[in-house]
């Protein structure tokens, strides 16, 4: 069919939250307005990953521009990209960001009723190779009308109302969840939208993949070496997992969630509390997985009910297929 050829019925990301939070009567455009400078920064980094290898090439990176500055790296570029985008938006309070120490708490002319919590450019020991890279971020509201502080964003997980992660990989792709299911959105270069191309994404129940350093084994604990143990050799006749691992949460999450499986970051000897932030890495994540049919799990406890106390705080994580889930909160359980 001729017609065919071209989708005339687009539902781009804005329509489709728009129409999503035509549902609540107390909303006024707020999220909306938020998300679209999200949706900005994520276009932004995006063109920025895919001329990094040229800028190279062409002398760019590493020197000085015509204004005498020094060229700013691509993930502290991305940071202030999004800051500033977040801070103009007028709908934020408080920001915290992987790249900044402190939490950014927006003066009162700007402020609005949202926090943001993000890590811009997420992956960075593939930035340099061209791997899929990506940006997380996780949105809470704001509790009170007082002056912000770090503490509004000291919530746990299950009261975020809204996460994502756009990954900047084979094409840029945008995935969302408001707490009503988890849909993803690519983008479309030649209209510079994100159109819904992935509609109520759900994880399926139990995956063929395990996802995680391997390197560190020497240095797990029992129910993670156990699991892994399982992944490979099997005794219940099932077949061996295969392994893959991008070493880039974003790719390695999205991989989980649409073929299944289980990503783990687990403590280790060195790092006890593992490597991943858990209110920009794990609580995002473990939200869209929630979201999709599966599960997130610290070892301990359920991912989205922890509460952290500082805002750069990490946890262990095992996300990914409720049954694999499963399987790894019987070997913790064991243990106990
Ligand atoms: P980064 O914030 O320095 O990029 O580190 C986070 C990344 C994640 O994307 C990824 O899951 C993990 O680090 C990989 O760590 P490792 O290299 O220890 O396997
Ligand atoms: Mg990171």
């Amino acid at each position: 069919h001729e017609a065919d050829a071209y989708r005339t019925d687009l539902m781009t990301i804005t329509r489709f939250v728009l129409n999503e939070q035509s549902k609540y009567p107390e909303s006024r455009g707020d999220f909306t307005i938020l998300l679209s400078n999200i949706v900005l920064g994520c276009k932004f980094v995006c063109s920025a990953v895919n001329k990094a290898g040229l800028a190279k090439l062409i002398g760019l990176a590493g020197e000085t521009n015509i204004q005498g500055e020094e060229q700013k790296k691509l993930d502290v570029l991305s940071n202030d990209v999004f800051v500033k985008a977040l801070v103009s938006s007028g709908r934020t309070s408080v920001l915290v960001s992987e790249e900044d120490e402190e939490a950014t708490l927006v003066e009162s002319s700007k402020r609005g009723k949202y926090c943001v919590v993000f890590d811009p450019l997420d992956g960075s020991s593939n930035i340099d190779c061209g791997v899929s890279i990506g940006t997380i971020f996780g949105i809470y509201t704001m509790s009170h009308n007082d002056e912000p502080t770090t503490e509004d964003v000291l919530k746990p997980g299950n009261e975020m109302v809204a996460a994502g992660y756009c990954m900047y990989g084979s094409s840029c792709m945008l995935v969302l969840s408001t707490g009503t299911g988890v849909n993803g959105f690519t983008l479309d270069p030649s209209l510079g939208e994100f159109i819904l191309t992935h509609p109520d994404i759900k994880i399926p129940k139990k995956g063929n993949i395990y996802s995680v350093n391997e390197g560190n084994a020497q240095n797990w604990d029992g129910p993670t070496t156990k699991y892994v143990e399982k992944c490979k050799f099997p005794k219940d006749g099932s077949p061996a997992k295969s392994l893959r691992y991008v070493g880039s949460m974003v790719a390695d999450v999205h991989r989980t969630l649409l073929y299944g499986g289980i990503f783990l970051y687990p403590a280790d000897k060195k790092s006890p509390n593992g490597k991943l932030r858990v209110l920009y890495e794990v609580f995002p994540m473990s939200f869209l997985m929630e979201q999709a049919g599966g599960q997130a799990f610290t070892g301990k406890k359920r991912a989205l009910d922890l509460v952290p106390e500082k805002i750069h705080e990490r946890s262990p994580i095992f996300l990914g297929s409720y049954e694999d889930v499963e399987e790894i909160k019987a070997l913790y359980a064991a243990e106990e």
